[in-house]
């Protein structure tokens, strides 16, 4: 008998990157606070949550919504706006080093291969390939889906799907890990089952809500 989390046999778990297997929620937060006083618009961390899983453009819509919905900037400008807060982003991600991943991170994803278990990355972030070679964890994963290769960013379950099929596997016998209520709800809409740390986990937005990461090892 393999790995049953709430009745389902459990082959593979994908992972969330930013707020689950590192701390750049913090940066993306910083990032945007910067942008969000530029803009002369209210924005402090219970605003960032809104933020999270969603894509950067999307990000810098919900921040305009701040301005009741501001219609007057070009897509031209936008764009401009968002490259600017994805260079400040960028620049505190070069200050990244292998010393930055925790060993409970380090310690579960041993865990789990050690079980046998596929593991993969599901990621709005097209900054992952970056943040994972600088916190040394590329080599741990099986597969990896990213902002760079999907249309939609969570809410919508496009990036969990690609990395279940780049594993192999089905939604199915897949656990999804999250910080964001909108990847909880991303992991639901794609038929997977939800274990939530963080924000999502204070919500209460997870099939299972855990107080830290490490206790995915105990289901
Ligand atoms: P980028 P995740 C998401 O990563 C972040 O939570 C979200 O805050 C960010 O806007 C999004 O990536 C896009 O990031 O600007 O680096 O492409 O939580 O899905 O790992
Ligand atoms: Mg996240």
């Amino acid at each position: 008998m393999g790995w049953i989390v709430l009745g389902r046999e459990i082959q593979g778990v994908i992972f969330d990157l930013d707020g689950v297997l590192c701390s750049t929620d913090e940066f993306h937060y910083l990032a945007w606070k910067a942008t969000a006083d530029e803009l002369g618009v209210p924005f402090d961390r219970d605003s960032n949550n809104r933020l999270r899983g969603v894509s950067r453009m999307e990000s810098l819509e919900l921040i305009l919504e701040g301005r009741g919905g501001d219609t007057s900037l070009s897509l031209a400008e936008k764009l401009h706006i968002a490259d600017e807060k994805n260079a400040r982003y960028r620049d505190s991600l070069s200050s990244l080093t292998p010393d930055d991943t925790s060993i409970e991170v380090v310690a579960t994803l041993n865990a789990l291969r050690t079980r046998g278990l596929k593991l993969a990355i599901g990621s709005s972030s097209k900054n992952t390939p970056l943040i994972l070679e600088r916190l040394a964890l590329t080599p741990y994963f099986d597969a990896i889906a990213d902002g760079n290769m999907i249309q939609r960013s969570k809410p919508d379950p496009e990036v969990f799907t690609l990395a279940a099929a780049k594993l192999g596997l089905s939604p199915m016998n897949c656990l999804v890990v999250e910080d964001a209520v909108s990847g909880a709800e991303a992991a639901h809409a794609g038929g997977f089952l939800a274990v939530c740390v963080g924000d999502a986990a204070t919500k209460q937005a997870g099939d299972v809500n855990l107080t830290t990461l490490s206790g995915i090892v105990e289901l």
